[in-house]
């Protein structure tokens, strides 16, 4: 079998049931594969974490031993930094094929013990596919002479991977490891590496048996219990290796620890001990690691073996079906964040909208520069006293009352810069508050970035509409004045003069003015509001304000529309699509297996008893063992 070609491999074939169970993983890789989750709302980093991890658990894990029931059992041992894990290894090869030692780190990149005949499950990338390969020494040959030299770092037949990559795997063929069983010395769960840490648990996701070393002064710390944790919810086979136990210290200490297990959901975890001995050339006399040995050989004899598969596959199965919903509501999270932060954005740009509407209409702008410029065009007293001449006489009057004074243009001007500076205005605001409302929350806070102005041309597009708008209004009266009744009557007053009163007159039309309430701004509008009943009459009057106001409001609000929707560019660029209605359907359509109630053989026997049925294969193991 060439490595990683034959996905069967050498075992027995894939029970039925397992193709729908295998279809069904696929389906949850897929569409846990789909999950984004770029908005930092609460809980979305923990989400992305819980994403990859259970990736990494299909990878490594599941989808390769659905596929392949009959792979060698995998025996993770894990623990913390210096509990002895390499030593312990190294024991029960019987042959230095991890490097052990007090200096950090040891265990750089986790190294993979097999039997020689069980290489090809190994060499492909069937099980911890993102890891590369390499070997180191040769590959085990015969007896402790053919054991694999850790120390000399040479890379595998390509020479690509780097001595000690964390993110490697290397392999060592012994013949002193069983058919069928494979023991990986992880990396430290504790190391201060953080890639090592997640390396460290990322293995013990893909055992199929979590060997656990620890030590009587260790074995309470927090690291591990969260790890332990894990497999109690995965309901995975465990054993928790007690090392360098004194004699003294026990009895007392293994209590404990069963009660820990025990009140942590590990009530079947089998706790084993190591004597305390001093390590020779890297290991420990054979005996001091015997109950470990015997448990892992147990385990992986014939009998065992399918049950422990089967009971540590479905509880991973019913462990990863009971973790999608979850993964499934913080997809859905994000749009709704995402719909949350832009309705901020419309709700300021629609403040901004009440605010340009509202000073457009309440008499605010007939002060200052527009006011000045309305009083030197119309001046107060002879116009307003024209207009209250019977009709018959006002013409010459307004004509006399107008004469020398200067034009309507610098009130047009004057009102269109008005209405630029309120749009203006406005918009900042707005953009200020929108910005102030995505910082308070934590998604929001990194898209606000560095931008804190409106568009730049914001300005200039205001006035273009602004003009575009009173060219309008122009228009509006010229097509008025069309009207033969009153084309005299606009004439000897200008289509100018009388587009600058409409917009004057629109500027108070909502309010409901009165002269009392704004003083002259109100006089004002008052005055250009006479002076067009006089040309239009009073209906016309109504209509042309509303038509002028209607089109002003318009070209403002489709500006602030355009600001709002620039406002909330940075959430276009994120897929914030939720995957969760796909997680649903994937979790829907996964056979979740029933479990057989205990996963892994309880008994440890004694070192000086039989091992019991644990098949042929195992007892040769165990006296070649003994016997080298
Ligand atoms: N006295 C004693 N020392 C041990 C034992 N196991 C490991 N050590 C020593 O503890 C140090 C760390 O061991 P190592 O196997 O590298 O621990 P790891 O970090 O868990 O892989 C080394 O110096 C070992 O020689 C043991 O059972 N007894
Ligand atoms: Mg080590």
């Amino acid at each position: 079998v060439r490595p990683g070609e034959d996905v069967d491999g050498p075992g027995p074939s894939v029970p039925a049931d397992d193709d729908e169970l295998l279809a069904g993983l696929v389906g949850v890789r897929d569409a846990v594969a789909e999950v984004r989750l770029p908005l930092a709302v609460a809980g979305a980093d923990a989400a992305r974490r819980e994403a990859r991890t259970i990736l990494a658990e299909l990878d490594d894990y599941l989808l390769p031993r659905v596929r392949q029931r009959g792979a060698p059992l995998l025996a993770v041992v894990g623990g913390s930094t210096g509990a002895g894990k390499s030593t312990l290894v190294n024991t029960l090869v019987g042959a230095a094929v991890s490097p052990a030692g007090v200096l950090r780190p040891t265990t750089r990149s986790p190294v993979l013990v097999h039997h020689p005949d069980d290489e090809p499950w190994f060499a492909g990338d069937r099980v911890l596919p993102g890891l590369a390969r390499w070997r180191a020494g040769g590959t085990g040959g015969t007896g402790a002479e053919g054991v694999s030299d850790s120390r000399s770092d040479g890379a595998g037949a390509d020479g690509a991977v780097p001595v000690g990559d964390a993110r490697s795997l290397r392999l060592v063929a012994h013949p002193a490891v069983p058919h069928g069983l494979a023991l990986l010395d992880a990396p430290d769960i504790d190391s201060v590496v953080e890639e090592n840490r997640e390396l460290g648990a990322q293995l013990l996701a893909a055992a199929d048996v979590w060997v656990f070393v620890t030590t009587a002064a260790r074995y309470a710390d927090a690291v591990p219990w969260d790890l332990l944790a894990r497999a109690a919810a995965r309901r995975a086979a465990v054993a928790v290796v007690l090392d360098r136990l004194g004699e003294h210290e026990r009895d007392a200490v293994e209590r404990h620890l069963a009660r820990m297990l025990a009140e942590r959901g590990l009530p079947d975890a089998v706790l084993l001990t190591v004597p305390e001995a001093r390590p020779v050339d890297g290991l420990l006399p054979a005996a001091a690691a015997s109950r470990v040995r015997a448990w892992l050989e147990t385990a992986s004899g014939d009998a065992a073996r399918d049950r422990l598969v089967q009971a540590s596959l479905a509880g991973a199965v019913a462990d990863l079906a009971a973790r999608l919903p979850a993964l499934a509501a913080a997809s859905d999270a994000q749009p709704a964040h995402a719909d949350r932060l832009r309705a901020a954005v419309a709700a300021a740009y629609d403040e901004a909208a009440v605010t340009v509407r509202r000073v457009t209409s309440d008499g605010t702008l007939l002060r200052g520069e527009v006011l000045a410029r309305w009083q030197e065009f119309v001046g107060t007293g002879e116009l307003l006293r024209a207009l209250e001449q019977r009709i018959g006489a006002w013409r010459d009057r307004l004509t006399a009352a107008l004469r020398g004074r200067r034009g309507p243009e610098p009130v047009t001007e004057a009102i269109g810069s008005g209405v630029v500076d309120v749009l203006v205005d406005a918009a900042d605001t707005a953009l200020a508050a929108a910005q102030a409302s995505w910082r308070a929350d934590p998604a929001g806070r990194v898209l606000v970035g560095g931008r804190h102005r409106s568009s730049a041309d914001l300005r200039e597009r205001a006035a273009a509409e602004v003009r575009a708008w009173q060219a309008g209004v122009l228009d509006l009266v010229a097509t008025e004045g069309a009207d033969r009744r009153v084309t005299a009557r606009v004439l000897s007053f200008g289509v100018n003069g009388l587009g600058a009163a409409l917009m004057v007159a629109i500027f108070a039309h909502t309010g409901g003015l009165t002269t009392a309430e704004v003083g002259v701004a109100g006089g004002t509008a008052v005055l250009a509001q006479r002076l067009l009943e006089a040309v239009f009459g009073d209906d016309a009057v109504r209509r042309l304000t509303r038509v002028a106001a209607e089109d002003l409001d318009a070209r403002l609000v489709s500006l602030l529309d355009e600001e709002a929707e620039r406002a909330s560019t940075p959430l276009d660029a994120l897929d914030v699509t939720s995957a969760g209605p796909r997680l649903r359907r994937a979790l829907a359509a996964l056979p979740v297996p029933s479990a057989p109630p205990v996963a892994a053989p309880q008994a440890a026997p004694e070192p000086d008893r039989p091992v019991g049925e644990a098949g042929s294969r195992v007892r040769a193991w165990w006296r070649r063992l003994w016997e080298t």
